[in-house]
């Protein structure tokens, strides 16, 4: 009885109001969580449960028996790790969630862009191919996976045709493009991208293993603006004995005079980066975004300087590349390519450097050849490139 005298007059005005306000606030806290964003997904799918005592289990370093020390050090230069411990480690095993804490309480957009996962291979060694894909299938949200596309740059290993075909038959997401001769891993790349149905690009090594959430922070970013190049933080499986180890000192990629990519220290760790360069070896772009910029140049040849071409031409025409501290991926880095180049590997790298400075550094170039690269005169005829890459306004 007592509170029907506050609804008279301008009290029933002010109740209106207040009860229209919470209201109002309650339809835009429910559209807020019902569809705009949720929680990064913890996946980490497997068909059975995980063996505790399995070989490598949770990232943690694996041991070679006494006995079998001289067969593991025979076939280090499979693959340039050991070879031998990788086919002992289950092909799904669990690794540590090495994410900052605040990761995993993340918000993410629900309509995401999907992506096509891109692996490039040269006579990858089985187990870490197969781990690289079951990392990607078992830890991505199926919704935003479109596809994954391992392209065979004319591999000479048996293993890598029919067999390969066969498991991967299992897994209708997986496909397989062979290329009839050897093209090197930029126009393998390119090869990927021109079968690829996603809207975004996502290109990894095929030694690697995705950890859990690693995707929607990468896409999240895309999404939020499709001249984002995103990287995740690269951590590292020992080459010797396969641990997972966590990366705690947050680093930006750099180049040196003569285009050489190296690393310097971040400030601080849980905040994403903007980078110079990027590492290259992977990373998520938007796919339309990708051919904006021309895609790569097809004519770096093998391996080497596509990072520093793809970076120019993402700062130039636009873009940002950035290092995402949420998304982590483990990498074996490997002392040497297991695969041959065509040619002289050095004279590759060089040449395909020389051809990058000649397109996009204009006079900045002396200080590449300054720094011990003699000019290569065939290359400038390249320069016509430059007009077919994002129109003369940025470039
Ligand atoms: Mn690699």
């Amino acid at each position: 009885m007592k509170f029907r005298k506050y609804l008279r007059g301008s009290g029933r005005v002010l109740a209106f109001v207040f009860i229209a306000s919470v209201i109002w606030l309650l339809f835009d806290i429910a559209a807020l969580r019902i569809s705009i964003i949720n929680d990064v997904m913890a996946l980490d799918v497997t068909d059975r449960p995980r063996d505790p005592r399995a070989v490598g289990q949770f990232g943690q370093p694996a041991r070679v028996p006494r006995d079998k020390e001289l067969e593991s050090q025979r076939r280090w230069s499979e693959g340039f790790f050991n070879v031998f411990l990788s086919e002992q480690i289950p092909i799904d095993r669990a690794i540590p969630d090495t994410r900052p804490q605040i990761c995993s309480e993340n918000l993410v957009h629900d309509d995401l862009p999907s992506t096509s996962v891109i692996f490039c291979f040269v006579d990858e060694v089985w187990s870490t191919l197969l781990r690289s894909v079951h990392s990607v299938l078992n830890r991505s949200p199926p919704h935003l996976l479109k596809e994954i596309i391992l392209v065979d740059d004319c591999s000479t290993k048996d293993y890598l045709k029919e067999q390969l075909d066969v498991y991967m038959s299992q897994f209708p997401k997986v496909q397989i493009i062979r290329l009839k001769e050897r093209q090197g891993l930029i126009r393998a790349r390119i090869a990927g991208a021109a079968a690829a149905t996603g809207e975004v690009l996502t290109f990894l090594d095929s030694h690697v293993e995705c950890n859990v959430g690693w995707l929607e922070p990468l896409l999240e970013r895309v999404y939020l603006d499709h001249k984002k190049v995103v990287c995740p933080v690269i951590e590292v499986i020992s080459d010797k004995d396969m641990s997972y180890m966590l990366v705690d000192n947050f680093q930006r990629g750099v180049f040196r005079w003569p285009l050489v990519f190296g690393w310097i220290k971040g400030v601080f760790f849980f905040f994403l980066h903007r980078c110079p360069v990027m590492a290259g070896g992977l990373f998520s772009i938007d796919k339309s975004y990708f051919y904006e910029l021309g895609a790569y140049d097809p004519g770096l040849d093998v391996w080497g300087g596509e990072n520093m071409e793809i970076s120019f031409k993402i700062w130039m025409c636009g873009g940002e590349i950035e290092i995402i501290p949420c998304s982590r991926v483990g990498h074996i880095f490997r002392g040497d390519n297991p695969y041959k180049f065509p040619k002289d590997r050095v004279k590759t790298v060089e040449r395909n450097l020389a051809r990058v400075a000649e397109v996009w550094l204009d006079d900045y170039k002396e200080l590449f050849y300054g720094h011990g690269y003699h000019h290569l005169p065939y290359i400038n005829c390249y320069l016509l490139l430059k007009m077919f890459f994002c129109g003369f306004q940025y470039c």
